[in-house]
């Protein structure tokens, strides 16, 4: 067992027969491995009889309310939290992201913690603060969550998994693998896959909410970005821009812009893809996702942003959507080995 998983461990025990509570806190715009990991990690703790709670900006999105994680297991944050949650919060736990500006409103809470831990798997991990469990080569967070659950349990001579735990862990996996068939997939996630198969997950279930199931409001905006989308550096870039306006126009919420980034990135010859998204509020995000040899990770980096190798994203203020895009292709070409 590593050193930090024991310590990670150790320290969520030590909070038994405490009144303090562990707040356990995923990134902000949720996907299936934060959220999955984060309501596995709070519901395991409970059966230490710790009190434990999810902390995040807003209610669980539609389409992982397939997951069916139970309201009590959620607090949704609010300012006035900060002064009321301090004095009972024992331990801060970020999930699948590695510091409180990841995390929206509710790092404000994070931040208040004395003490802090870490579980995550993103190459740009950032801060220092807390103990921190964070492992790369892993393909998701869910895994880790898992061996905390079980190193837990070894320790205590109880068993906490259970089909609900075993879930969401595998709605993680099966997310950030997509559907076990990125580059990150490991022998070690199918390890993982098998056991909570084995201890009551639906791998089927998921896989059909997760990627398949989809909406007519849905296909007409992908339609549009497809129509939209423009090749750069003799196809090995394609970009496409998601306006306010086509949200609109097709009656759909930004996560019905998910899985457009992979389908550009897999158009022939295609290296490296981005989505570029206006919202409302001034901010252009980019989703990035690539091949080898393209960094994706190191490129969000550059912009403030950060991730995976092969999948990442940032965000820019104050500029518009097309600002963004000329700036994204000037700097790509710095990206790609000279030839
Ligand atoms: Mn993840």
């Amino acid at each position: 067992m590593s050193e930090q998983l024991n310590a990670v461990a150790e320290l969520l025990i030590g909070m038994r027969g405490s009144q303090k509570e562990i707040l356990i806190f995923p990134h902000l715009r949720p996907d299936g491995d934060c959220i999955g990991s984060a309501a596995a990690l709070a519901s395991a703790l409970r059966k230490l009889e710790i009190s434990s709670f999810v902390v995040v900006d807003e209610a669980i999105p539609d389409r992982l309310r397939f997951m069916a994680i139970p309201d009590d297991l959620l607090i949704i944050y609010t300012p006035d939290l900060v002064e009321k949650k301090s004095p009972d919060m024992g331990i801060a736990v970020a999930v699948d992201c590695s510091d409180a500006g990841r995390m929206g409103n509710s790092g404000t809470l994070y931040s208040a913690s004395v003490q802090t831990a870490v579980i995550d798997h993103h190459v740009s991990s950032k801060g220092v603060e807390g103990i921190r469990y964070i492992v790369p080569t892993s393909a998701s967070t869910a895994e880790l969550v898992l061996r905390v659950i079980r190193s837990i349990g070894e320790k205590i001579g109880q068993d906490l998994m259970d089909p609900n735990i075993a879930n969401w862990l595998m709605v993680g996996i099966q997310s950030d693998t997509g559907r076990f068939s990125f580059q990150n997939t490991t022998p070690d996630t199918f390890r993982a896959a098998a056991e909570l198969l084995e201890s009551g997950a639906n791998v089927f279930a998921n896989a059909y909410h997760l990627f398949d199931l989809t909406s007519v409001e849905r296909m007409k905006l992908i339609a549009k970005a497809m129509a939209g989308a423009k090749m750069f550096f003799g196809g090995r870039i394609a970009l496409t821009v998601i306006t306010s306006d086509m949200l609109k126009d097709t009656n759909t919420t930004d996560y019905a812009t998910e899985g457009l980034v992979s389908s550009l990135r897999d158009i022939e010859g295609v290296v490296v893809s981005f989505v570029v998204r206006e919202s409302d509020e001034g901010e252009v995000r980019v989703n990035i996702r690539s091949r080898e040899p393209f960094d994706s990770a190191s490129f969000a980096e550059s912009f403030g942003g950060g991730g995976h190798h092969r999948a990442a994203g940032f965000s820019m203020y104050g500029l518009t959507a097309n600002e963004v895009c000329k700036m994204i292709i000037e700097r790509a070409a710095a990206f790609f080995p000279e030839k």
